[in-house]
């Protein structure tokens, strides 16, 4: 192993000799803009490796012993890395997350355009602190020059809060956890048949919600992190909760009884279109959750419309989408939105790619669910007609509620790695999981239409922040390394090898993950 980042630069030249990091080593920095993050970075290395850092404004005196600089501009190692191919999800021109960083026996130094590229610096620099030598007080950087810069704009991670529910508290380390692989999205999938967890007014309800001045909170720790929240409400299909909570709803039509692919009888219920109260609930569901959220995407879902005839479908998509654009928000659906056309500005997220499905399924649940995967492969082509933007998150690879295949190497965690993953699928090996490249997803040809790449995780096996963290450790790097890195880098082997060094990173954040006996843990 020549450096344990993930996801890995996509230059690391190991250079000669090392730098020490003593007590009392001066971080400086002479913007302003970036002395919070040097901070915060300096607080981090603390609690990782017990080492204080002194953090300090300025450039450092000529007669001063060895420190780390941050500098702001992008030198020649970075100016010839590409720009990021995709959409930025807070808008606008992406932000410049380029950066080099030079470890040499006598200096560090990290320079970046601006604060979002000495942000994933400094997140270099935690990792390799955090997996570093260490004698007499001193931790030991291993001498290197790199030049970094991300493959993909829209790097993320969605998590389903409707089946289980996290605290405030939990959510934030979610955040921190896709600050250190460098992602910048988190997309909250906050409504769902189990729960609605947004505000809603004065309405009766049942259930734990956050309230708007919570999740304007983490909207503020996510956006310090320049992690982008993108909320999603999922209609037509899967709105029980907002159905129980708003009786008014009620067509007489919009329910079908069904059983699901694990053999449960559900109700499955749709909004109706043709009934005007609908439209009156949507809009104030989109009025209360603009005020939240000021990202420039709304999330419809749309997904698995179950029992919805094809035109209501399509009528209320197209509503749905002319609301949000009403509110100023540019709405991105799950695939089969594309069924109710698409408009060069709109935007889809691809999920349906197949998944082994565990052989004991009855024939006629798998007939349904391979009918359903023949029609998801035409909002594939819908999309490609359509040339809008996609973001890729293959079930196959990205649904990280997957089993796991690999056998438990820590035998104290067999009744967890028995329970959570959702039975419907086949467990799959890590090196599986690895195996796969975004701009390959959508086919070949395709690439150009890869906006960004987002794992998933939902939340039907999970039943606490411990079930969460060991499903989504450790195979959440390996999505950072394909949304962000070198697609010729990292093979699963090397990529197994850093990964066994971030064990360490899990243990100082008190995480728990997946001990695969695969994998050489550190
Ligand atoms: C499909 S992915 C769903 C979710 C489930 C998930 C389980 C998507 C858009 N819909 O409702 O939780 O499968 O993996």
């Amino acid at each position: 192993m020549s450096h344990p980042v993930i996801p890995a630069p996509v230059r690391f030249d190991p250079g000669p000799g090392r730098f020490a990091w003593r007590p009392g080593t001066r971080i400086s920095s002479a913007d302003p803009a970036v002395a919070p993050l040097v901070e915060r970075f300096c607080a981090e290395i603390g609690r990782r490796t017990g080492l204080r850092l002194t953090p300090r404004a300025g450039d450092p005196a000529p007669d001063e012993p060895p420190a780390t600089r941050i500098e702001l501009g992008i030198d020649d190692d970075c100016a010839v890395l590409p720009a990021p191919q995709g959409l930025p999800p807070a808008g606008g021109a992406p932000p410049d997350e380029r950066y080099s960083l030079a470890v040499e026996p006598g200096q560090v130094v990290l320079r970046a355009a601006g604060p979002a590229g000495v942000a994933r610096g400094l997140t270099t620099l935690v990792q390799l602190a955090a997996t570093a030598d260490r004698d007499d007080g001193a931790v030991w950087l291993p001498g290197a020059r790199i030049a970094d810069a991300p493959r993909y704009a829209w790097r993320g991670l969605s998590l389903d809060l409707a089946r289980a529910f996290f605290t405030l508290a939990e959510i934030r380390r979610v955040i921190d956890l896709l600050a250190l692989y460098k992602l910048n999205v988190l997309h909250l999938h906050l409504t769902d048949d189990q729960a609605w967890r947004l505000p809603a007014g004065d309405q009766p309800r049942d259930g734990a919600f956050y309230t708007a001045a919570d999740l304007r909170a983490l909207v503020g720790y996510a956006a310090d992190r320049f992690v982008t929240i993108v909320p999603e409400v999922d209609t037509p299909g899967h709105a029980a909760t907002l159905m129980r909570m708003h009786p008014e709803l009620n067509s007489g039509r919009n329910g079908v009884d069904r059983t699901s692919p694990l053999g449960q009888e559900q109700r499955a219920v749709w909004l109706d279109p043709e009934l005007p109260a609908t439209f009156t609930v949507m809009e104030e569901v989109l009025a209360e959750v603009v005020g939240i959220f000021p990202g420039p995407f709304f999330h419809i879902g749309s997904d698995e419309p179950w029992g919805m005839p094809r035109d209501l479908y399509v009528s209320y998509v197209r509503r749905v989408r002319d609301l949000v654009r009403a509110v100023g928000k540019r709405p991105l659906g799950w695939q089969e939105s594309a069924r109710a056309g698409l408009r060069p500005d709109d935007m889809i997220q691809y999920w349906l790619s197949g998944v082994a499905l565990v052989p004991s399924l009855p024939a006629e649940v798998r007939a349904t669910i391979e009918a359903d995967l023949a029609e998801a492969r035409r909002d594939v082509e819908t999309a490609a007609e359509a040339r809008v933007p996609v973001i890729v998150s293959p079930q196959s690879h990205c649904y990280l509620d997957v089993p796991y295949a690999d056998p438990p190497g820590d035998p104290t965690q067999a009744g967890r790695y028995g329970r959570v993953g959702l039975r419907l699928y086949s467990p799959v090996t890590l090196a599986h999981s690895f195996g796969w490249q975004p701009a390959g997803a959508l086919g070949p040809g395709r690439a150009a239409q890869v906006a960004g790449v987002e794992a998933a995780i939902w939340a039907e096996t999970i039943a606490d922040f411990g079930d969460l963290s060991f499903l989504l450790l450790p195979r959440l790097p390996g999505i950072a390394e394909k949304a962000w890195g070198d697609p010729r880098a990292a093979g699963w082997n090397e990529h197994r090898d850093r990964l066994a060094w971030h064990a360490r990173l899990w243990a100082q954040d008190g995480l728990e993950y997946f001990h695969a006996a695969t994998v050489s843990w550190h």
